[in-house]
Protein backbone atom coordinates (compact mmCIF):
# COMPACT_ATOMS: atom_id res chain seq x y z
CA UNK A 1 0.00 0.00 0.00
CA UNK A 2 1.13 3.39 -0.88
CA UNK A 3 2.95 5.24 1.94
CA UNK A 4 1.00 8.63 2.87
CA UNK A 5 2.29 11.94 4.65
CA UNK A 6 0.36 14.49 5.88
CA UNK A 7 2.37 17.53 5.72
CA UNK A 8 1.08 20.65 7.68
CA UNK A 9 2.26 24.10 8.20
CA UNK A 10 1.24 26.57 10.93
CA UNK A 11 0.14 30.12 11.40
CA UNK A 12 2.10 32.85 8.80
CA UNK A 13 3.77 30.24 6.82
CA UNK A 14 1.02 31.87 4.12
CA UNK A 15 3.05 34.60 3.70
CA UNK A 16 6.41 32.75 2.96
CA UNK A 17 8.11 34.58 0.27
CA UNK A 18 6.49 37.89 0.45
CA UNK A 19 8.31 39.20 3.28
CA UNK A 20 11.17 38.74 6.22
CA UNK A 21 12.96 36.76 3.23
CA UNK A 22 16.66 37.34 5.11
CA UNK A 23 14.70 34.75 7.71
CA UNK A 24 12.56 32.52 5.74
CA UNK A 25 13.75 32.79 2.20
CA UNK A 26 12.36 33.54 -1.15
CA UNK A 27 10.18 30.64 -1.62
CA UNK A 28 6.47 30.55 -1.63
CA UNK A 29 4.74 28.04 -0.02
CA UNK A 30 2.93 27.36 -3.10
CA UNK A 31 6.57 26.79 -4.12
CA UNK A 32 7.10 24.34 -0.93
CA UNK A 33 3.85 22.23 -1.88
CA UNK A 34 5.58 21.82 -5.73
CA UNK A 35 8.76 20.72 -4.54
CA UNK A 36 7.31 18.26 -2.26
CA UNK A 37 5.21 16.98 -4.78
CA UNK A 38 7.89 16.22 -6.87
CA UNK A 39 9.85 14.59 -4.15
CA UNK A 40 6.78 12.71 -3.32
CA UNK A 41 6.23 11.29 -6.81
CA UNK A 42 9.93 10.00 -6.80
CA UNK A 43 9.65 8.37 -3.85
CA UNK A 44 6.26 7.00 -4.34
CA UNK A 45 4.34 8.81 -1.46
CA UNK A 46 1.16 10.16 -1.05
CA UNK A 47 1.28 13.89 0.61
CA UNK A 48 -1.79 15.57 1.47
CA UNK A 49 -0.04 19.49 2.31
CA UNK A 50 -1.88 22.17 4.21
CA UNK A 51 -1.53 25.22 5.97
CA UNK A 52 -3.75 26.32 8.80
CA UNK A 53 -3.05 30.02 11.27
CA UNK A 54 -5.59 28.44 13.59
CA UNK A 55 -3.97 26.15 16.76
CA UNK A 56 -7.64 24.31 16.73
CA UNK A 57 -7.65 23.18 13.22
CA UNK A 58 -4.35 21.89 13.58
CA UNK A 59 -5.27 19.74 16.68
CA UNK A 60 -8.58 18.59 14.46
CA UNK A 61 -5.97 17.44 11.72
CA UNK A 62 -3.40 16.00 13.97
CA UNK A 63 -6.25 13.62 15.69
CA UNK A 64 -8.02 12.87 12.55
CA UNK A 65 -4.92 11.85 10.91
CA UNK A 66 -4.20 8.34 12.99
CA UNK A 67 -6.35 6.40 10.67
CA UNK A 68 -6.01 8.06 7.42
CA UNK A 69 -1.70 8.88 7.52
CA UNK A 70 1.50 6.98 7.99
CA UNK A 71 3.77 10.17 9.15
CA UNK A 72 3.23 13.45 9.71
CA UNK A 73 5.77 16.59 9.37
CA UNK A 74 4.89 19.06 11.04
CA UNK A 75 6.12 23.44 10.83
CA UNK A 76 3.87 24.19 13.57
CA UNK A 77 5.13 28.07 12.96
CA UNK A 78 5.04 30.20 16.17
CA UNK A 79 2.70 27.63 18.07
CA UNK A 80 5.55 25.14 18.23
CA UNK A 81 6.99 27.28 20.91
CA UNK A 82 3.46 27.18 22.86
CA UNK A 83 1.41 24.89 22.08
CA UNK A 84 0.32 22.21 24.41
CA UNK A 85 -2.77 21.86 22.81
CA UNK A 86 -0.76 20.43 19.55
CA UNK A 87 2.43 18.22 21.81
CA UNK A 88 -0.78 16.56 23.50
CA UNK A 89 -2.34 15.69 19.99
CA UNK A 90 0.53 14.41 18.75
CA UNK A 91 1.09 12.45 22.35
CA UNK A 92 -2.20 11.16 21.79
CA UNK A 93 -2.00 9.09 18.09
CA UNK A 94 0.80 6.46 17.34
CA UNK A 95 1.50 7.96 13.73
CA UNK A 96 5.32 9.32 13.64
CA UNK A 97 6.04 12.88 13.69
CA UNK A 98 8.85 15.08 12.41
CA UNK A 99 9.28 18.26 13.27
CA UNK A 100 10.53 20.76 10.80
CA UNK A 101 11.47 24.62 10.48
CA UNK A 102 13.00 26.51 7.63
CA UNK A 103 15.05 28.59 10.57
CA UNK A 104 17.16 27.43 12.60
CA UNK A 105 15.25 28.13 15.67
CA UNK A 106 18.14 27.80 18.01
CA UNK A 107 20.34 30.37 16.65
CA UNK A 108 17.40 32.78 17.36
CA UNK A 109 15.72 34.56 20.23
CA UNK A 110 15.35 32.49 23.63
CA UNK A 111 11.72 32.42 23.41
CA UNK A 112 12.14 30.20 20.01
CA UNK A 113 14.73 27.94 21.56
CA UNK A 114 12.32 25.79 23.59
CA UNK A 115 10.13 23.69 21.14
CA UNK A 116 6.45 21.60 22.80
CA UNK A 117 6.74 19.54 19.86
CA UNK A 118 10.26 18.31 19.93
CA UNK A 119 9.05 16.33 23.06
CA UNK A 120 6.49 14.18 21.29
CA UNK A 121 8.29 13.93 17.62
CA UNK A 122 10.77 11.45 16.76
CA UNK A 123 13.34 14.01 15.16
CA UNK A 124 13.91 17.93 14.05
CA UNK A 125 14.77 19.32 10.58
CA UNK A 126 15.84 23.00 11.21
CA UNK A 127 17.75 25.76 9.20
CA UNK A 128 17.83 23.90 5.84
CA UNK A 129 15.06 26.83 4.73
CA UNK A 130 12.79 25.18 1.77
CA UNK A 131 15.08 22.36 1.26
CA UNK A 132 14.30 21.07 4.68
CA UNK A 133 10.99 19.81 2.95
CA UNK A 134 12.13 17.19 0.70
CA UNK A 135 14.83 16.50 2.98
CA UNK A 136 12.00 15.67 5.50
CA UNK A 137 10.02 13.45 3.28
CA UNK A 138 12.94 11.39 2.44
CA UNK A 139 13.71 11.18 6.20
CA UNK A 140 10.32 10.02 7.20
CA UNK A 141 10.33 7.53 4.51
CA UNK A 142 12.90 5.86 5.67
CA UNK A 143 11.98 5.79 9.04
CA UNK A 144 8.37 4.29 7.84
CA UNK A 145 10.18 1.52 6.03
CA UNK A 146 12.59 0.55 8.59
CA UNK A 147 9.70 0.00 11.12
CA UNK A 148 8.20 -2.19 8.36
O1 LIG B 1 11.55 28.54 10.97
C1 LIG B 1 10.38 28.13 10.94
O2 LIG B 1 9.97 27.36 10.07
C2 LIG B 1 9.39 28.63 11.98
O3 LIG B 1 8.52 27.56 12.31
C3 LIG B 1 8.63 29.76 11.34
C4 LIG B 1 7.67 30.47 12.29
C5 LIG B 1 8.39 30.88 13.57
O4 LIG B 1 7.45 31.42 14.48
C6 LIG B 1 9.10 29.70 14.22
O5 LIG B 1 9.77 30.17 15.36
C7 LIG B 1 10.08 29.08 13.27
C8 LIG B 1 7.10 31.74 11.66
C9 LIG B 1 6.51 31.56 10.31
C10 LIG B 1 6.13 32.92 9.79
O6 LIG B 1 6.57 33.02 8.47
C11 LIG B 1 6.55 34.25 7.90
C12 LIG B 1 6.93 34.31 6.58
C13 LIG B 1 6.95 35.51 5.94
C14 LIG B 1 6.58 36.65 6.60
C15 LIG B 1 6.19 36.61 7.91
C16 LIG B 1 6.18 35.39 8.56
Amino acid sequence: MTTRILILNGPNLNLLGTRQPEVYGHTSLTDIHQSCTDTAAELGLMIDFRQSNHEGELVDWIQDARHSFDGIILNAGAYTHTSVAIMDAIGSIDTPVLELHLSNIHQRETFRHTSYISKVAFGMICGLGAAGYPLALRAIKARLDAAK
